[in-house]
């Protein structure tokens, strides 16, 4: 019991809330920011969109009776306040941390977590499903999206909400409007909505629309209707439909989503009406928290940082992929005006804000829109110019079958910039990068890279820039550029891999090896440093960069194989389709006698949140896993 939060400490499950006076649910209002500032100001995680949706949420679970009905929240990054109004108070030091809570809604964190997410726009989508299962057995629960002016522009919540106006049935979505997506929000869309907060907000007219209904006779049914007429035209009298009408909603708005009395008017309200109905909530991003107001940005997600002294910790000045990556943008986009970069609402997240302010006309952001922007690229490059797509590993899934049908059978030169790729850390699974080898490599004509370091990153992106014979992808991990390897480099060269060599040993003396080590990417640094403790116990490690997921260069792999060499692959990628197993198959396909093979990569089951370094050593993909592995394989074959 933490005695700081005396009605928090009250509510196990959102029912708790509907014992309470209104005064006291502003109280519960209060406490739930208070415990977001103190308590994501000591774990870090998403803190701007939580301080926005502490009263719309207040006011829903008030409304509407959860367990029963069901409330689908859109990525879940903004759905701290639902996860202390559902009893994990006590569990909240333990956010995003390893085995604690995860940062978005997960299924099997909690049984009022209806649905998990992590990419954005998939509420309405998920809560239609619920509303059409509850439809089927002739349920009554309300259902209801939560989404936000970001996440509803991506193409899938429109394809939901063309199909819920068609079912015309109980679904209630809420627009959580902050202008924000984490850049400023961008679109003709966000430009729409901004016209629609210009119109006087809703304000103590909940109240009349009731008092109207409530002299309306008869049954159940046509006080439903009275009300959703009501609704509509004693808020709204004056106006003309939105689009959200025109598309079968009742649309409720615009409504402060701080106003807590007013939304708990309006979602009591609207708790008979049967009908699709669209409340637009205007909140802002950060609120309470006067700098998070300012620079909802920079405060989308936080590190631990002192809550009194309004200030982040100031970022070391080391080099990581996405500044190595948007420096290199910079400089290729300088060089050659038909270069164009393209982000799906992402220019902090991916490195681009640089390019973005230095070559206006050359960035595009797409906002939440992969399978746009990757067909968009694919038109770009049709046209002639240079399209490189900056996007999370994570985030291109969403673009498979535009990468596979626009740009790769068309043989198109789209260039791919995946950053992320491999396991992010405290994210989780829905964001770890840890497909695209599998998902990118069996494409025809795609092409696919993976830099050691930033000076090998900088050189494939000059690759890149200049390979107009097809798709062409790179990937590299979230975090800091390594300087443990060695100073000395061959140039890059499309299809040919790097033998690093044994660490300490001149090349060309390195006599019998004991294993060779191939790993791509993220893992060379790993696989180094493994080698040099090999070393240290007298193994002889031979490290090969791989460079090249595909094409993979095999031969000379080959090259350094003897009969009895242990050969370890090591990737972030899952083991099917991975790099291991597709070098396996070219070695055996192109009859390479090897005895003994060893693919380390990550399983078939989900990798769980944590700090990097963390679950990379539990999956073995770290220094230690690669020594443990090569010790017991190399033993096992009497070597030792
Ligand atoms: C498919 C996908 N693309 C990108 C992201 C990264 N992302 C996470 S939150 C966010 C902004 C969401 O904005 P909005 O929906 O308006 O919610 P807000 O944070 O403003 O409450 C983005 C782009 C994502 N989660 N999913």
């Amino acid at each position: 019991m933490d005695s700081n939060f005396p009605f928090l400490n009250q509510i196990v499950n959102p029912l708790d809330l509907h014992k309470l006076s209104d005064k006291e649910l502003a109280e519960v209002a209060k406490e739930v920011r208070r415990a977001i500032l103190e308590k994501v100001s000591q774990t870090g995680g998403h803190f701007s969109s939580n301080l926005g949706t502490v009263e719309l949420t207040v006011a829903m679970y008030a409304s509407y009776h959860i367990p029963g009905d069901k409330v689908i929240w859109d990525t879940g990054h903004q759905a701290y306040p639902h996860k202390l109004l559902t009893g994990r108070l006590p569990r909240f030091e333990t956010l995003r941390k390893h085995k604690g809570l995860s940062g978005f809604l997960k299924r099997d964190e909690h049984e009022l977590d209806y649905f998990g997410a992590g990419h954005a726009g998939t509420a309405i989508s998920a809560a239609l499903g619920f509303a059409a299962a509850r439809d089927q057995v002739g349920g009554k629960e309300k259902v209801v999206a939560v989404t936000g002016d970001a996440a509803i522009c991506a193409g899938m919540s429109w394809e939901a909400l063309n199909h819920a106006g068609e079912l015309g049935t109980d679904l209630h979505v809420v627009l959580n409007d902050n202008r924000m997506s984490i850049a400023p929000n961008v679109g003709a869309l966000t430009n729409y909505f901004n016209r629609l907060r210009s119109r006087p907000y809703v304000q103590n007219m909940a109240q009349t629309a009731k008092r109207v209904i409530e002299k309306i006779p008869g049954p159940a049914p046509r006080i439903a209707a009275g009300l959703r007429h009501g609704v509509t035209h004693y808020f709204a009298p004056e106006q003309t439909g939105t689009i959200f009408e025109e598309m079968g909603f009742e649309y409720i708005g615009p409504v402060d989503g701080h106003d807590l009395p007013t939304l708990l008017e309006i979602f009591r309200n609207i708790q008979e009406v049967r009908y699709p109905v669209f409340i637009h909530a205007i909140t802002v991003k950060g609120k309470g928290y006067d700098v998070a107001e300012e620079d909802a940005t920079k405060w989308h997600g936080v590190v631990p940082f002192e809550l009194e002294k309004c200030e982040l910790p100031s970022k070391a000045a080391v080099s990581n992929y996405t500044s190595v990556f948007g420096d290199a943008m910079k400089e290729i986009g300088e060089a050659d005006q038909k270069v164009v970069a393209i982000t799906a609402a992402m220019p902090d997240g991916t490195g681009l804000n640089g390019f973005k302010a230095k070559l206006p006309a050359q960035y595009y952001d797409v906002g939440i829109a992969e399978q746009h922007g990757v067909t968009f690229a694919a038109g770009l490059a049709a046209a002639g110019m240079k399209p490189f797509v900056a996007i999370y590993s994570t985030f291109l899934q969403r673009g498979y079958d535009q990468v596979l049908h626009d740009v790769c059978i068309q043989n198109l030169p789209v260039r791919f910039a995946m950053d992320r790729a491999g396991l992010v850390g405290d994210d989780g699974p829905t964001h770890h990068g840890t497909f695209d080898i599998s998902f990118l490599t069996h494409i025809p004509n795609m092409t696919l890279c993976a830099p050691r370091d930033a000076t090998e990153l900088r050189e494939m992106m000059q690759l890149m820039a200049g390979y107009d014979r097809g798709p062409i992808a790179v990937r590299y991990p979230r975090g800091n550029t390594p300087d443990n390897l060695p100073e000395s480099r061959t140039s890059i060269e499309f299809g040919k891999a790097e033998v690093l060599g044994v660490p300490g040993v001149p090349r060309g003396e390195e006599g019998k090896l004991d294993v060779v080590l191939v790993a791509v990417g993220s893992m060379v640094t790993e696989a180094w440093a493994a080698a040099q403790k090999l070393a240290d116990e007298g193994k002889t490690a031979l490290v090969i960069n791989a460079r090249w997921c595909k094409p993979i260069d095999w031969q000379t792999v080959a090259q350094h194989l003897t009969s009895s060499t242990l050969l370890v692959t090591i990737e972030e990628n899952v083991r099917s389709g991975g790099f291991g197993q597709q070098l396996l198959d070219l070695l055996v396909e192109n009859d390479v006698p090897i005895s003994k093979f060893k693919v380390m990569s990550l399983p078939d089951s989900w990798v769980h949140h944590g700090a990097q370094p963390i679950i990379r050593g539990e999956q073995g993909l770290d220094a230690n896993g690669i020594v443990e592995v090569v010790k017991s394989n190399v033993m096992k074959r009497g070597l030792a």
